[in-house]
């Protein structure tokens, strides 16, 4: 019988995670359970592999999950697995079936970064299902961590990746409505956000990650959010662990989110706590938060997961021991 019939998904109602309210501040009990971050000190291998993704990827998640039990890389599990959903053209946020921008053109951005500490990007692609495997080629085939537009869907091809259709029917025909009132209003939570943000640690204990978008529905054309950009929609130290981002990019990007939670770590905090001071720096600069989402996962090298967003809604997934299991994260509005 193959693996992934022996993996059983579960529904947990945040347990251990779910810290509803007021935030949990630098210096309190969160952070006083916080670990070494000396690598030797950390790590218990019997735990790994690990792969946690944003929101409620079952299959994507179990993908990684089976590939690091196979001894894949990191970085090549969580490759496959966000490969999911990039292929899933249900998922109008990621991929194919992505929603467009303002002009009805499907562009893409992908970020991947591996326990080297080595990444690679690609912004505003056009016509490339898999653009998570195309910004490791990125990072393996040039001298560059960033490609954007033409030039990454060129190289795309340089590497054998197909020229596709990424404009669905479905989704040219919500995009041919919101044209008809052209309000441009970004609600961003469960409704319309499905960003796909995975962190992976091998049998090794080693970390690697991807991010995945096509970012707002209905973006000005040229636009890139947080999503590829690393530091903001992913960052990893090998050290220490890493973070990943999903919701309204421009906030994550002012905030340097995900760098921010590493660096949190590797002075002390625990995952989730790392998560809470990342929301409260954005939470904390205005009132405009109430109009928009965004949630952050964070995994340590000791493989604590730590979860945290602004309104309730947000899930995420998290694979060890052969259980790929989804968990509501914490969330800062009460009663949202
Ligand atoms: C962006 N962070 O482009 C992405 C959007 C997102 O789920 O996460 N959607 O701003």
């Amino acid at each position: 019988m193959k693996r992934r019939n022996f993996i059983k998904n579960a529904s947990l109602s945040g347990a251990g995670l779910a810290i509803v309210g007021s935030l949990t501040a630098c210096g309190d009990t969160n952070t006083k359970k916080a670990i070494s971050p000396k690598k030797d000190s950390m790590e218990d291998k019997t735990k790994f592999p690990i792969a946690i993704c944003t929101w409620r990827f079952t299959a994507a998640n179990a993908k990684a999950g089976e590939a690091l039990s196979e001894n894949k890389s990191a970085l090549d599990a969580a490759i496959a697995g966000v490969a999911i959903e990039e292929e899933n053209i249900k998922n109008t946020t990621v991929g194919k079936g992505g929603a467009p921008d303002r002009e009805g053109n499907v562009t893409l951005d992908a970020c991947v970064m591996n326990p080297q500490g080595d990444c690679g990007a690609v912004v505003c692609v056009e016509n490339i299902t898999n653009v998570a495997a195309l910004a490791k080629k990125v990072m393996e085939e040039t001298p560059h961590v960033i490609l954007a537009g033409k030039g990454a869907e060129d190289f795309a091809y340089s590497q054998g990746f197909k020229k596709e259709k990424l404009l669905t029917d479905e989704s040219k025909a919500a995009w041919e409505k919101w044209k008809e009132t052209s309000k441009y209003k970004p609600i961003i939570n469960i409704e319309n956000h499905d960003t796909i943000g995975m962190l992976t640690i091998d049998k090794n204990g080693d970390i690697a990650g991807a991010c995945t978008t096509s970012g707002l529905g209905y973006k000005m054309a040229g636009r890139v959010g947080d999503s590829p950009i690393i530091g903001s929609g992913l960052f990893l130290d090998n050290e220490i662990g890493g973070a990943v981002a999903t919701g309204m990019g421009e906030e994550v990007l002012k905030t340097v989110g995900s760098f921010l939670i590493v660096e949190l770590m590797r002075n002390g905090m625990t995952p989730q706590a790392a998560c809470e001071e990342a929301i409260r720096r954005i939470v904390t600069k205005n009132n405009r938060y109430k109009g928009f989402q965004i949630a952050y996962i964070a995994i340590n090298k000791a493989g604590q997961v730590g979860s945290y967003c602004i309104h309730e809604g947000f899930t995420y997934m998290k694979y060890q021991d052969e259980l790929n299991e989804n968990h509501k994260s914490g969330h800062y509005i009460k009663n949202s």
